[in-house]
């Protein structure tokens, strides 16, 4: 055939030819098949056709193409561009932007995020009037308690927090946690503990010397979130499940010099309290200080040594490498859970500061 001979420069609509299929590649992301199928058609009969096709009606001659495609072929012809494209490409503009404001409301991951954006949502106004429509009907969505309060915090959670904030946030939760029980320690971990400048929230583990179980300290968690509930300091719930309590807190109204404490009226942020008993301290201390990438390399190498570091402690596993390589666990039996070294001891690994533990 003639488009055999006629490679792209020589192709007198290889311009037109280019614009076309930009345009459908468009529509087969937004899967409009209908669309996609009349602009391969197009294409395929200009890229067969000899002479440049500049006006509409040339392009109405042309099999296959009706009159919408022919007033775009003659606009690319003779502006070299096409609006509709233009246009198009700020859409998908839009929409990659959407996905990303989305991705920072808490409690939305990326499939959340992704369906929001895909069914043409763009700001959060978009999305808190799709929630108001209620839980029916193709207009509407529901938000989960976690994201209806992303929503309202979106801006307070989006914010870091500098490391003298979160040592100001822990101090009050210290100063609460002395009078409910004396003997029990707070420690920052996260990335707090890992030397960061600012951190994401503020991550505290709670323990006391003496505890070998959890549930040892949940009377404590309870009165302690109590108290500072009613000090006005802890202001939101987002889980309190088991040895975890997440939610936000706000620094009381004073409580830093430069205005950023106001109360209920300040800024929002994350905090997670976690109950360790004693015994598990070290381990609890590798997993909770990180990052994510650190711990799973250090996961790695225990399995690959027969044995199973989680937040809880350094296991041996019964039939050591044999049960790595099936993946079955056999009988576990504890190595160490309260000392962090003595893990990095076991492990065979040389010991690292919290500020070296990112990767
Ligand atoms: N963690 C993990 N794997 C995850 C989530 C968390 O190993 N998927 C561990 C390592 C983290 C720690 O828990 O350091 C605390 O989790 P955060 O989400 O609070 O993360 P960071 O404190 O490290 O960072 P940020 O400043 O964002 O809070
Ligand atoms: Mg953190
Ligand atoms: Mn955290």
């Amino acid at each position: 055939g003639l488009d055999a001979h006629l490679d792209n420069k020589q192709q007198p609509n290889a311009r037109t030819i280019e614009v076309l299929q930009s345009m459908q590649s468009y529509y087969e992301r937004t899967g409009d098949a209908w669309r996609v199928l009349a602009y391969r058609r197009a294409i395929t009969t200009l890229r067969r056709h000899p002479v440049r096709v500049s006006s509409e009606r040339a392009a109405r001659r042309l099999p296959g193409v009706g009159p919408r495609l022919a007033a775009k072929i003659a606009e690319i012809a003779t502006t070299d561009r096409l609006r509709r494209l233009e246009h198009a490409q700020r859409d998908d503009d839009g929409e990659d932007a959407a996905l990303r404001l989305f991705l920072g409301v808490h409690g939305v991951g990326p499939a959340v995020a992704g369906r929001w954006a895909a069914r043409g949502l763009r700001t959060l106004d978009d999305v808190q009037r799709a929630a108001a429509a209620g839980g029916t009907g193709t207009a509407s969505l529901t938000l989960t308690p976690a994201q209806r309060l992303g929503m309202e915090r979106y801006d307070d959670l989006n914010t870091r927090i500098p490391r003298d904030e979160v040592e100001a946030l822990a101090g009050v939760v210290r100063a609460a946690a002395a009078r409910v029980d004396p003997e029990v320690a707070l420690v920052v971990g996260g990335s707090y503990r890992r030397g960061a400048p600012s951190s994401g929230d503020v991550d505290l583990i709670v323990t006391k010397a003496g505890t070998t179980r959890e549930a040892q300290l949940r009377p404590f968690l309870g009165a302690l979130v109590a108290r500072l509930q009613e000090a006005g300091f802890l202001v939101a719930t987002l889980a309190a499940d088991g040895n975890i309590w997440q939610g936000c807190c706000v620094l009381p109204p004073g409580e830093s010099g430069d205005g950023r404490g106001r109360g209920r009226g300040g800024i929002w942020r994350r905090i997670d309290l976690l109950l360790v008993p004693e015994t598990q301290m070290g381990a609890a201390l590798i997993y909770f200080t990180g990052d994510d990438v650190f711990n799973r390399s250090m996961r790695l190498l225990a399995r690959r040594k027969g044995m199973k570091l989680n937040q809880r402690g350094l296991y041996a596993r019964e039939g050591g490498r044999a049960a790595a390589g099936t993946g079955t666990a056999g009988e576990e039996v504890l190595l160490e859970g309260r000392c962090e070294r003595r893990i990095f001891e076991i492990l065979g690994v040389q010991w690292r500061e919290p500020t070296q533990r990112w990767c």
